[in-house]
């Protein structure tokens, strides 16, 4: 992309810039929740939109001058419940995180419980981690993997956690997870105990928009958080999407499940949030439109290929995988029993020759997270840069020399940049304009 003001106004921002467009082109990206925006999604997301505040929504407003914040908001909002199937969207949560707590504001008492996945078994830190404020606010009750060989949930034991522990909010997804779930048997477990059923999809969203993996809502789920950065290749943002009346409690006060989508707005703003970031909320509309093009599907399709491929070829070259395999776009490497390696080493290493990824805790590990005793993968940002098959093969195959030691780190520095080069980010270089 050009920029014609940024390198005469701020120089050093500029050169800051210029250093990160240099790491995202001439290095390999594996952590499997980040990717490569289009060069249009950046530009709706460096838009003049940034200078509106809004709160509200789409015609109730609290400030004038709404006619164009409106048009785009409705607009996403409207993609939104278009590509996932559900009858209300709240574009305005400012990230996951904030995501999570707008569904749990919305739905909880002070002290309720949520039955959600273990961290270290995959769950993400906001599903009741200890360290967080939802934690203090709510009682969490984990689940966590039957069978860490396979990845295996027990079902019989999630319903009878559920009857014992009576959660108002049963919470399927993860961060770190590489199974598929049973959304149809979480729905009806959480029907048996009168508990919402919420999915945290950000990691899957985008596979879910090109139907490659299932969609919670066609399993009866009441409510959605997902990211709109990952899989689904969009700005930095976040997304609630749920079933309901819209508008509902303005005529039959109360929480209950029809109500959901006024109760979720109205956790977002004012319960939780100030004015909505509209240049992301455009960049988010942009998103959502590339995700429902023939094209996109055909993208999620070559990630869960090209995961399959890295996958079978780590384990072949002596990686241990967590469930020994995957079923969706990530992966997790326990790097302590593969090379006797801590993920924090691991990741240093292949950082040092262009491969970035991220240290993460296997289940009950054993060492603390700042180390961790794996490293997690996947690929959606390789896939969004054209990469296949038999580059997974050549992928692998320098993770795997890079943890027993073998090899010229800087010839495999230079091999990994040359393919970088032959497959270029999609939204080009950063280049200075007049
Ligand atoms: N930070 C995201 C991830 O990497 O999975 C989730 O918050």
């Amino acid at each position: 992309m050009k920029y014609d003001a940024l390198p005469a106004t701020d120089p050093e921002v500029f050169d800051i810039l210029s250093g990160e467009a240099t790491r995202e082109s001439e290095g390999l990206e594996l952590i499997p929740s980040e990717n490569y925006a289009s060069q249009a999604v950046l530009e709706a997301l460096g838009t003049l939109m940034t200078n509106k505040y809004s709160e509200g929504t789409p015609g109730r407003r609290y400030y004038g001058g709404q006619t164009y914040t409106d048009q785009i908001e409705s607009l996403a909002i409207e993609r939104a419940k278009a590509l996932f199937g559900c009858d209300h969207a709240n574009v305005q949560p400012l990230s996951g995180a904030a995501a999570n707590l707008v569904v749990f504001s919305s739905w909880l008492e002070i002290g309720d419980t949520v039955l959600a996945m273990d961290l270290s078994h995959g769950g993400h830190l906001t599903h009741g981690a200890p360290v967080t404020f939802a934690a203090k606010a709510y009682n969490f009750i984990r689940y966590k993997m039957k069978d860490v060989a396979t990845g295996a949930i027990d079902y019989d034991d999630l319903e009878a956690l559920a009857l014992e522990h009576r959660p108002k909010i049963i919470l399927a997804g993860f961060s770190a997870y590489p199974r598929e779930l049973d959304y149809g048997r979480f729905a009806r477990i959480a029907e048996k105990v009168g508990a919402m059923a919420m999915a945290d999809m950000a990691h899957i969203a985008g596979l879910i928009a090109g139907k490659v993996l299932a969609n919670p809502f066609d399993h009866g789920f009441h409510v959605m958080t997902t990211t709109t950065h990952k899989s689904l290749r969009g700005p930095r943002g976040a997304m609630v999407l749920s079933q309901g009346k819209v508008g509902n409690p303005l005529r039959a006060p109360g929480k209950t499940l029809e109500n959901l989508p006024t109760l979720i707005d109205r956790a977002v703003f004012p319960g939780l949030q100030g004015g909505p970031h509209m240049n992301k909320i455009m960049a988010i509309a942009v998103a959502l439109r590339e995700a429902a093009t023939p094209q996109f599907a055909d993208y999620s399709r070559q990630i869960l290929r090209n995961a399959k491929v890295l996958a079978e070829t780590l384990m072949e070259r002596g990686c241990q995988l967590i469930t020994n395999g995957t079923d969706n776009h990530l992966m997790l490497i326990d790097t302590m029993g593969s090379f006797g390696k801590t993920g924090k080493e691991m990741q240093e290493r292949l950082e040092a020759v262009g491969i970035t990824l991220n240290k993460n805790a296997i289940p009950d590990d054993p060492l603390p997270p700042f180390k961790a005793s794996g490293v997690r993968l996947g690929t959606p940002a390789l896939t969004s840069r054209g990469l296949l098959e038999p580059h997974m093969e050549r992928i692998a195959a320098w993770i795997a020399q890079v943890g027993k030691g073998e090899g010229d780190p800087d010839a495999i520095r230079r091999e990994v940049r040359d393919l970088c080069l032959a497959h270029p980010i999609p939204s080009g270089p950063v280049e200075r304009g007049n």
